[in-house]
């Protein structure tokens, strides 16, 4: 699949437009980039289907865009692309990948040190030189030390929301060959942890050369490193790798039991085979003395006769779950389907793409009965925070949409100031149906400071849930230091809810969180924090953080109708 490719490029090619000083054009980069992301069909479908015309009709695609897609499809590059670099220092993209990094100190860096590379940044790290430049400094050079760990760590594990529909793709695509029976995601993303570092498939087929001679052939792979009888490894046109096996039907279950893992949990859980008496291993659950086979062809059989409760595979960390299955106290987890509402979307009030009426509307198409529409407060100037004003406005605009059976409640995203305060007074919050505090600045505040900004939230009546609590993105910022043992304690006592994000990049609350919160008696709503609708779809990452943190469906506010939340 190319989408990916291409929304690099021209998230590169925005960037350095952004150096050059170009106005507005960086902008339709980005937007188009962010609409490749989120296609689901390969933009050379389109194409091939229906010529430029057809790339158009992509959200975010013009002429001008179009044009390079299809320079991309024909030639596999994009001039423009070629010429913005030539402009600059050879590899100075590559320093532009450093998260924090922006094309300001990356020239100031090329111009005082004449640093050209993420390898000569290193090595001026190493010797001190960043700190010695007056507008640089300790600080920056600590700060691009950690900015480059982290591009090395996102080089190495992918996020869910990234690998995941990739993986169904190609599990969709075999499964509609004849020669295959089953095919399955196993591995990391089956646990849906929030990042991936492969890709693991298991296919149940009598015909595996079949199997393995369609999987090597398909499009969205860019090199095979082995192929072999029943497993074949590739590297896909993302440079993610792809493990694919194959075995025999009856063996699907003690296959997708191992494969699954963690490792830890398998471990574990042969421990306790040995000690009934049994072994298992990819191809069967056994009886150690005679060798018979006692289970393989489903997991359900062979954790059933192993004498457990069936974990769901986001348990399987060996964080508990063995003892509780032991004894029959594994929670039930929540489901995407036990969710009635998002309590967290934007609009363009603020810095969403699309209108109320139409989140609602693909609110209502995803099943749901309510949404709160949580725009920007005032002092968010960058994502136009709204004014008393405009609240105004946007609130008569929400009482002219008037749908059956779905509501549209009146919320706001305000910000947490970085002096603790809120950004609306209260005799504004109060007129909110559900307000939502988050931290949008200051995050290199002390872990008192910040701690004491979010208890302050938490301690105002008006507060109906925190947004994004650490603020970490995954790969690209770590969470503020956080006395997180405190805000659960407060939010407990105060019956303030804490969200979990459910943009792929967030996931914050993260698992462990999830679980000490729900253990403290703090309840969550799982939100998407959509900006536009595509977002909306973000809520099973969401749902998986919260199952991965053993929450079942009590334990999350949205999984009750707006009459019962009685906002
Ligand atoms: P990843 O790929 O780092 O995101 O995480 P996993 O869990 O997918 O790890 P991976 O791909 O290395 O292995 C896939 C599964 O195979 C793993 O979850 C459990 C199983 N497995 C791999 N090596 C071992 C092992 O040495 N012992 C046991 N019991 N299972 C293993
Ligand atoms: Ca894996
Ligand atoms: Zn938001």
């Amino acid at each position: 699949m190319k989408n990916f490719d291409i929304a690099k490029i021209f998230y590169e090619i925005a960037d350095l437009l952004d150096i050059k000083g170009v106005q507005w054009e960086p902008r339709a980069y980005r937007k188009g980039a962010q609409s490749l992301e989120n296609l689901s069909e390969d933009v050379s479908d389109i194409y091939e289907k229906g010529s430029i015309k057809a790339l158009m009709e992509i959200p975010g695609i013009g002429k001008a865009l179009a044009e390079k897609i299809e320079s991309y499809i024909k030639t596999g590059k994009i001039k423009k692309l070629e010429e913005l670099k030539a402009s600059f220092p050879k590899h100075f993209d590559e320093l532009l990948e450093i998260p924090g990094m922006g094309p300001k100190k990356a020239l100031l860096l090329n111009k005082e040190l004449n640093i050209k590379s993420v390898k000569d940044l290193e090595k001026a790290i190493a010797q001190h030189k960043i700190a010695k430049i007056k507008t640089l400094g300790e600080k920056t050079e600590q700060n691009i030390l950690q900015g480059i760990e982290l591009l090395k760590k996102g080089q190495e594990r992918r996020l869910i929301g990234f690998a995941l529909p990739i993986a169904e793709q190609i599990r969709d695509a075999l499964l509609d060959k004849p020669f295959v029976e089953k095919a399955v995601i196993a591995g990391s993303l089956r646990r849906r942890k929030e990042t991936i570092k492969d890709i693991d498939i298991l296919v149940a087929s009598s015909e595996p050369k079949k199997v393995m001679d369609f999987f090597s052939s398909m499009k969205i792979i860019k090199r095979i490193i082995a192929k072999g009888d029943t497993k074949t490894s590739v590297i896909l046109d993302n440079n993610m790798q792809s493990d694919l096996r194959v075995i025999p039907e009856s063996q699907l279950g003690s296959a997708l039991q191992y494969f699954t893992g963690s490792k830890e949990h398998g471990v574990k859980l042969r421990k306790i085979v040995v000690q009934k008496g049994m072994k298992l291993s990819e191809y069967g659950l056994f009886d150690r003395k005679t060798n018979t086979l006692l289970a393989s062809k489903t997991e359900e059989e062979i954790y059933k006769k192993i004498g457990l409760q069936y974990p769901e595979p986001e348990l399987r960390e060996d964080n508990g779950e063995i003892e509780a299955a032991l004894k029959n106290k594994l929670p039930r987890l929540v489901e995407l389907s036990d969710i009635k509402g998002d309590m967290h979307v934007h609009s363009d009030y603020s810095d969403g793409g699309n209108t109320i009426k139409e989140m609602a509307e693909a609110a209502i198409k995803k099943g749901y009965e309510y949404i709160v529409l949580s725009d920007h407060s005032q002092s968010l100037k960058i994502a136009h925070g709204l004014t008393a004003q405009d609240l105004k406005r946007q609130w008569k605009d929400i009482d002219k949409l008037n749908y059956k059976n779905f509501k549209i409640l009146k919320g706001t995203e305000v910000d947490i100031l970085s002096d603790g305060d809120l950004d609306y007074e209260d005799s504004l919050l109060k007129q909110f149906d559900f307000v939502t505090a988050s931290i949008h600045s200051g995050f290199k505040q002390t872990k008192e400071k910040i701690t004491s900004r979010i208890l302050s939230a938490i301690e105002n009546e008006h507060v109906d849930c925190i947004g994004h609590l650490t603020g970490r993105l995954i790969n690209k910022r770590p969470p503020y230091d956080l006395d997180t043992s405190k805000i659960f304690k407060a939010a407990a006592d105060t019956n303030t809810f804490l969200e979990i994000n459910s943009h792929p990049v967030r996931l914050d609350l993260k698992d462990t969180h999830v679980r000490e919160a729900i253990s403290k008696g703090v309840k969550i709503v799982i939100n998407t924090d959509a900006h536009i609708i595509d977002e909306l779809d973000y809520m099973r990452y969401g749902v998986f953080t919260a199952r991965r943190g053993w929450a079942e469906k009590k334990d999350i506010v949205n999984t009750m109708s707006w009459k019962e939340l009685r906002l």
